[in-house]
């Protein structure tokens, strides 16, 4: 899968929307890039107290966001990053972090932004970190999805009305 294709989302009017970020901690410059970005693209969207929760690593992330769409949050961003080693961990961890947010999204009705990078390489992973030199910024490509995707559903959620 590449990156190229993504759409130009313009969104508007979220300023009101409560927002949680939910980040990893492996991989640190990594982490930093991808938070920093998310940040980033909240405050160009007039969120500038989104709540900010770290845990250990990336498998930590579905049960944390999943306790945040629980808890009034309008959009949950998750951020994480896992790199190829040697051992089939990778791909175990991958599959079970995507399923589990995923199944919180679906489960809870609250948009769950993706914003786990699963690389082969550290290099491949800080291209993709909004750092500078990077070519891309997914932290922030995972609060504009979560966003507009809550906005979206804020706009047929009470039909009566
Ligand atoms: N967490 C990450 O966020 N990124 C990784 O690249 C990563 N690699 C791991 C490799 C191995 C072999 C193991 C056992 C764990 C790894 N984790 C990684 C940590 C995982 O997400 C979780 O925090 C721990 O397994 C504790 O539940």
């Amino acid at each position: 899968m590449s990156g190229k294709g993504a759409p130009e989302l313009s969104v508007r009017g979220v300023g009101d929307l409560r927002v949680a970020v939910v980040a990893a901690q492996w991989h640190e410059k990594v982490m930093d890039g991808l938070v920093d970005g998310a940040l980033r693209a909240l405050h160009d969207l007039g969120i500038d107290e989104p709540t900010v929760l770290r845990v250990p690593g990336s498998w930590e992330l579905p049960v944390a966001a999943k306790v945040l769409a629980g808890r009034g949050y309008d959009a949950v961003v998750a951020l994480g990053v896992v790199i190829r080693g040697g051992t089939p961990h990778f791909e175990y961890v991958c599959q079970g972090v995507t399923q589990g947010l995923t199944q919180v999204s679906v489960e809870t009705g609250v948009p769950v932004g993706f914003g786990l990078l699963t690389c082969d390489t550290e290099e491949q992973a800080l291209d993709r970190a909004g750092l500078p030199g990077s070519n891309e910024d997914k932290g922030h490509e995972a609060v504009t999805a979560a966003l507009a995707t809550a906005a979206t559903l804020r706009s047929v959620s009470e039909p009566w009305h």
